[in-house]
């Protein structure tokens, strides 16, 4: 059988590169020193794409690609592929949910943990003596017994919330409806009274042009100078320059982040900043999770090219 041509946008692990390339020509755009030229020298030959979450497809390497018919996405997140362009070629597109929901949910309840606890600064008070020389660490805050507001209860927001009722805190959630699953936890329509009712707000609905700054400066501003916000979803969902003036300011008491407006490449506003902890978009990153989302990446393209349903389409 002659192989698929499909373009890479981003690299992975050798566990998923190999099998990729007995499977396909995999032609490796980030490796180019110009993308673009690179990308229009094979376009005409490329059947599928293989991305990452957070690097998608846009609009014009779609219109590249003339013979696309596929974009398998490594990542849950579809808000980086143009839609769109992809409906009005005809384009299949599909992702990876599931595999990665419980420990994207995990770091988000870590992170709340960890930056409530104080645990980074715990371990730099340990190693850097002060300890011994300045005495107890200062005083930090529970978690257990607060509010927490869960901002979008699809299956990562479900598990977060899951997590967070087993530390016995007080929950409630915002979505489009309340949930016939979540009869334990109170449903609050509007993200503002839902930030005013929270002491940790997580945003965890998937990003969309519609949800873009949901989280903007009144929903930070009502979460308060002794709340935290916990973004495990994407940047766009927060109005990320009211966050930092609202961080500076003392007008939201702290932030655990993972994901960042024009990552990898961060607002240095962000680094003077001692209430916020900076997570590197690594929710999905533990070896389990990542190799069973390359599978069902190759499994998608497999599926596609062999004529078969697809395994788990957005398109
Ligand atoms: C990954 C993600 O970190 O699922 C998503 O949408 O952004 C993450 O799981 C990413 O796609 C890996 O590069």
């Amino acid at each position: 059988m002659i192989k698929p041509d499909i373009l890479q946008v981003g690299p992975y692990p050798d566990w998923d590169q190999i099998p990729l390339e007995e499977s396909f020509i995999m032609h490796k755009q980030f490796e180019a020193s110009d993308p673009k030229e690179y990308l229009n020298s094979v376009g005409k030959r490329i059947r599928g794409i293989a991305t990452r979450g957070e690097l998608g497809a846009d609009r014009a390497m779609i219109e590249a690609c003339p013979n696309l018919e596929v974009i398998s996405i490594y990542g849950v997140g579809f808000d980086a592929v143009d839609l769109d362009a992809c409906r009005e070629r005809g384009i299949r597109v599909t992702n990876t949910p599931d595999v990665l929901t419980n420990d994207v949910a995990d770091l988000g309840v870590a992170m709340m943990l960890a930056q409530s606890r104080g645990i980074l600064g715990a371990e730099t008070w340990v190693r850097d003596g002060s300890w011994q020389s300045k005495g107890l660490y200062p005083l930090k805050r529970r978690i257990w017994g607060r509010k927490a507001g869960v901002l979008g209860l699809g299956r990562i927001g479900y598990e977060v919330a899951k997590r967070l009722a087993g530390f016995d805190l007080d929950i409630a959630y915002s979505d489009i409806a309340a949930k016939d699953y979540a009869p334990d936890w109170t449903f609050i329509a509007d993200p503002m009274e839902l930030a005013q009712h929270s002491d940790f707000l997580f945003v965890t609905l998937a990003a969309s042009a519609k949800t873009r700054h949901i989280v903007n400066k009144q929903v930070i501003e009502a979460v308060g100078p002794e709340g935290m916000i916990i973004n495990i979803s994407r940047a766009s969902n927060i109005d990320e320059a009211a966050l930092l003036d609202a961080l500076e300011g003392g007008r939201l008491g702290s932030a655990a982040l993972d994901v960042f407006e024009g990552e990898p490449a961060l607002n240095p506003r962000f680094l003077d900043l001692n209430n916020v902890l900076l997570q590197p978009h690594h929710a999905s990153g533990t070896v389990e999770t990542r190799k069973a989302m390359g599978q069902l990446v190759r499994d998608n393209l497999s599926a596609h090219f062999a004529g078969k349903d697809l395994l788990t389409p957005v398109l």
